[in-house]
């Protein structure tokens, strides 16, 4: 069973979450190119060649989107802004109808009773940015505080809080390591510097947004707690090189000024030099931390140069991602991370949630999306909630991933996270049970 408002503290905050990219339709509205366009664009990268270029159109439909956040009862709705569809050149001079659609968002977000909780990259670096190296260039962190001040100028009075970087070790790792991200790279010199130089975009991004007067800011980091796959002392070296590159780089870096010395084993050489005079503004203080969470991982040691390991199959229950189920490792994880790295800093859960297959069957009222393995899931993960609060770590909110069914980037458009179905034909959005389970927890009481 779903827990209610009011099993957590008075004042606690539920919100539903998506990205740009993943539901705006970046062919709209005048973006410009970005690398994950170009990404796409380029055969075997994305599953049914699937492209961000249509997605949800929620560009079109963000006020009947709205109206569902709202009328599920949520306090928070949780959205990225695209780089490319402010500044279609990554810098220089901006997009004036992308810069509205974000002032209307922000005012329809407002009106609803909602507050906004803005991520300014969430993944779409404009291609002519990507042109010039990416994130593997030094100045796309300086073209990036330049957008935070822009987006703080002109948003700054309505935004409820912001976040620097939506899952930088995304973005760096697997864009530049494992090349199933845009910009698609396999090349470690890339990866370190693009790693280090996103650690930095948060921290100029940081600096910038605080001195255009925004408060309440911070980044949104992902988490996969890492066991050894067997009792051996390699592959619980294995696990522990996993967990410095996965879950403490940029934890490290943001809340204790360090990256982790097995973190930089392997990518300490290939840094740029003079890096660790950024440390400074990368660790400067935030104002809160995103913890997304949605499984585990069993590590087993590989052959080959560093990081020398392999991720070996889920036991027990999966979601269609093939990501086991844990929310027993959540109240864990939270623990960890307040007691060994943040302290008092109010936590929030900024995306829970899984991909289901979702049989779309014919109600006597139209549609229907019968997703109980949803609905346990989440039971699962908001009662792990409750019990991380009631052991004293600082949770302060749990937002859940998604509202809607969207482009899961190399996934294409066939693994469904959605509270609210989508046909992606029709655009036609549908409710699902999950969504309505939500909605009757929601409102049994108010914050
Ligand atoms: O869809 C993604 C999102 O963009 C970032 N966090 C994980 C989600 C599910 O894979």
């Amino acid at each position: 069973m779903i827990p209610t408002r009011a099993d957590f503290p008075p004042g606690f905050l539920f919100g539903t979450a998506t990205s740009a990219y993943q539901i705006e339709g970046a062919a709209l509205g005048g973006a410009g190119p970005c690398h994950w366009d170009s990404f796409a664009a380029t055969p075997g990268n994305v599953a049914g060649a699937a492209d961000g270029a249509r997605a949800c159109d929620h560009l079109t439909r963000y006020e009947a989107d709205l109206d569902l956040v709202a009328g599920a009862g949520f306090d928070i709705y949780r959205f990225s802004t695209s780089w490319a569809r402010v500044l279609p050149g990554g810098a220089g001079a901006p997009n004036p109808e992308g810069l509205d659609f974000y002032d209307r968002l922000v005012d329809a977000t407002l009106a609803r009773g909602l507050r906004p909780a803005l991520t300014l990259y969430h993944w779409e670096l404009p291609s002519a940015l990507a042109d010039l190296g990416g994130w593997a260039n030094r100045d796309t962190a300086h073209r990036f505080a330049d957008f935070a001040a822009l987006m703080a100028k002109r948003l700054g009075d309505r935004v409820w809080s912001w976040a620097t970087v939506n899952e930088p070790f995304c973005a760096g790792w697997l864009g530049h390591f494992e090349g199933v991200h845009a910009p698609g790279l396999r090349d470690i010199r890339a990866t370190a510097r693009a790693m280090h130089h996103l650690a930095l975009a948060h921290g100029l991004g940081l600096a910038a947004l605080r001195a255009a007067g925004a408060s309440e800011i911070g980044i949104v980091l992902n988490f996969e707690p890492a066991f050894p796959a067997d009792p051996g002392e390699e592959a619980r070296a294995a696990a522990l090189r996993y967990d410095a590159v996965f879950n403490r780089f940029f934890l490290g870096g943001v809340a204790r000024g360090a990256y982790p010395d097995l973190a930089l084993e392997g990518l300490g050489p290939y840094l740029p030099p003079g890096w660790q005079a950024d440390i400074a503004a990368i660790s400067a203080p935030i104002d809160w931390l995103g913890v997304n969470y949605y499984t585990v991982k069993r590590i087993a040691p590989a052959p080959g140069p560093w990081p020398g390991w392999a991720e070996r199959p889920a036991p027990g229950r999966k979601t269609d991602m093939g990501w086991e189920i844990a929310p027993m490792a959540l109240p864990d994880l939270l623990r960890w991370i307040s007691g060994s790295h943040t302290g008092d800093l109010p936590l929030y859960v900024t995306e829970n949630g899984m991909a289901a297959p979702d049989t779309v069957l014919a109600g006597a009222n139209g549609p229907e999306i019968r997703d109980e393995d949803r609905i346990a899931f989440l039971a699962g993960h908001l009662a792990a909630a409750r019990e991380a609060i009631a052991g004293g770590v600082p949770l302060k909110g749990y937002i859940l991933w998604s509202l809607l069914d969207n482009f899961e980037w190399a996934f294409g458009y066939g693994k469904r996270f959605g509270l609210v179905h989508v046909d992606f034909e029709s655009l036609q959005r549908t409710p699902k049970a999950s969504y309505h389970a939500l909605r009757r927890m929601l409102q049994e009481s108010t914050p």
